[in-house]
């Protein structure tokens, strides 16, 4: 997986070139966030079961439906399942907020799911609302609602609906 410096150097030595005005203003603001994306990740990590297990009770709780028999998340199996999702949702964002980067979303996490999910008939809706209720609880964690901050499930989140 790439993270925004590497990136951004095969970006530019595909084509021979130095970094250009636009490459420089995306390194710095890389590097300006840089301690707000660190501490951001060690306060995900420090917080991940918790905040995995509040996500996953409101997401129920918005649509009951998905633990009711014939719901998706119904038995202990696919409950737990869910709860796994979710885990790897928000492990995997820890990651790309170090990295600066989404391409390791795209690499371990978003390829191939969305056949796996319409073939296991996970709905995509629920799953999106989920990956939005771990932005906000992250949200709340860090006391900031920036950009960077959200970048990594908001690219989940569009990429899967
Ligand atoms: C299942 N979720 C799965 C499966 C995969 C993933 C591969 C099928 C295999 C299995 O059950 O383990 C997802 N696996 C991943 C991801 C990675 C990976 C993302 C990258 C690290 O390796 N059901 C709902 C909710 C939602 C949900 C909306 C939780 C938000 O109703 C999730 N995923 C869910 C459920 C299953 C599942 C219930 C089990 C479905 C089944 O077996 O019937």
């Amino acid at each position: 997986p790439q993270d925004a410096i590497t990136s951004l150097i095969s970006t530019y030595d595909a084509t021979g070139k130095y970094f250009d005005r636009d490459a420089l203003d995306t390194l710095k603001s890389y590097f300006a966030t840089g301690n707000a994306r660190l501490a951001a990740s060690a306060a995900i990590t420090a917080n991940a079961a918790s905040i995995v297990r509040k996500a996953g009770s409101q997401l129920f709780e918005e649509v009951p439906d998905l633990i009711r028999p014939g719901g998706n998340a119904y038995t202990t199996r696919r409950f737990a399942a869910c709860l796994r999702d979710l885990d790897y949702y928000l492990r995997y964002a820890s990651y790309a907020l170090v990295a600066g980067n989404n391409d390791v979303l795209d690499e371990r996490v978003l390829q191939g799911l969305r056949d796996t999910y319409s073939s296991l008939g996970v709905a995509i809706g629920p799953t999106v609302r989920g990956i939005q209720i771990l932005k906000e609880l992250v949200f709340d964690l860090v006391g900031e609602s920036a950009d960077w901050l959200g970048a990594p499930f908001e690219y989940m989140a569009s990429e899967l609906g």
